[in-house]
């Protein structure tokens, strides 16, 4: 089926996506300029259909966030606090595992474990961790610690990243998550995160990740002060490397939200503009598996939304979130199972519950086996 595009722009893209022929940054910017929401929505609709079918994907998982005491202070974030904040907070090792248990009824296949850049905690307290939570928890998966805290930890060690990422690997981490590659261009991040590793850095610990064999994710963050050209350029970016690694499993567009960060006059992104993002994101990253609208950022409305627009999996249940919370989302902090496929089945799609590295689970009470 050939549609009319309000927006005749399109069409040599359209010819693109429908020979299956790569997109270039030229293509990219178009999308973002084309006043045409649905014209790009129906293309990048045809492309998640081509990749997943009717299936959106979820999992039942549980954020933990060991400490926010960090040392970067990056203007685009609330959570990270100062050690001698009154607020700032560092759980023990007990804690940690105490919280990895603590009241719900499903049990959950994942741990997404990050936090902030900790001057004290060493490697082994971060290795103890993960030892504990696997002695406890032996059959869910651990996704932990984004290439910024790999970096950090390196640095502090004195170690290589491989040699980093090896002892965490030993201790028991199976992946890690997509977060704090923020936008890649250098003018930006020295503005919205300067005490952060370079955009190259975050690419390099992902590259040194997948060449261990450890699959992650990847995240773009949006609507601050970046250009349209700064976003195309982020995503190709990430493109070129899934070429050379394949390493990466899902993409995650993240909204920036502006409270209580120094940059709290930035306006918030609106419902198109996110919308937008997911649709883009899957057009030109045709070589990153899936695309996740993270319902904690985009609200529920959005996500599911979303799922008609290049999204095919909509995020977890999550159960405590504080990154964003603390920067104004008002969103709820978790999502039960039954409600997660209400929102999936309501917008047509065919809900799969999956584990971190998507393949199926089947649930009976609250036992899980994953199907191989
Ligand atoms: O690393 C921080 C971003 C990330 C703000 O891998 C902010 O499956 C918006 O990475 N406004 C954390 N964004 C979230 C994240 C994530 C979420 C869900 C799933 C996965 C995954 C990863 O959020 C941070 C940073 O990039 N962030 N502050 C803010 N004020």
């Amino acid at each position: 089926m050939t549609p009319v595009f309000e927006d005749t722009r399109l069409e040599p893209v359209l010819r693109k996506v429908n020979e299956g022929q790569r997109l270039s940054f030229e293509d990219g910017i178009t999308l973002y300029r084309s006043p045409d929401l649905l014209g790009v929505g129906w293309m990048s609709n045809a492309v998640r259909e081509r990749l997943h079918g009717n299936t959106t994907y979820f999992n039942v998982n549980r954020h933990i966030n060991p400490t926010d005491v960090c040392v970067a202070s990056c203007r685009l974030c609330a959570f990270g606090k100062r050690a001698k904040d009154p607020k700032a907070y560092t759980m023990s090792l007990e804690q940690v595992w105490e919280t990895a248990g603590r009241g719900w009824s499903e049990a959950v296949t994942e741990f997404h474990i990050v936090g902030g850049l900790h001057p004290e905690l060493t490697l082994d307290w971060y290795c103890e961790m993960l030892r504990g939570l696997k002695q406890r928890f032996p059959q869910v998966h651990l996704k932990a610690f984004t290439m910024v805290e790999i970096g950090y930890l390196a640095q502090r060690t004195k170690l290589s990243v491989r040699e980093t990422l090896e002892r965490l690997r030993e201790a028991g981490m199976d992946s890690l998550p997509g977060g704090g590659a923020e936008i890649f261009s250098e003018r930006v991040r020295r503005i919205i995160c300067d005490h952060k590793i370079t955009g190259e850095q975050w690419l390099e610990v992902a590259r040194t990740a997948h060449r261990l064999g450890l699959h992650s994710n990847c995240t773009m963050l949006y609507g601050h002060i970046e250009t349209e050209e700064d976003r195309v350029d982020h995503l190709l970016k990430l493109r070129a490397l899934q070429d050379e690694t394949g390493g990466f499993v899902t993409f995650i567009p993240l909204a920036f939200h502006p409270d209580n960060t120094p940059l709290q006059h930035v306006p918030k992104t609106t419902g198109f503009a996110d919308i937008r993002e997911v649709a883009v994101a899957r057009l030109l990253l045709d070589n990153i598996p899936h695309i996740k609208a993270y319902w904690i950022m985009m609200t529920p409305k959005i996500a599911q939304i979303a799922q008609r627009f290049g999204a095919d999996d909509i995020d977890g249940t999550v159960v405590e979130e504080k990154i964003y919370h603390d920067a104004g989302a008002t969103t709820s902090q978790n999502l039960r199972r039954s409600e997660l496929l209400r929102l999936i089945r309501e917008a047509g799609r065919e809900p799969v519950e999956r584990d971190t590295l998507y393949r199926a689970v089947q649930r009976s009470e609250n036992v899980f086996t994953v199907l191989v």
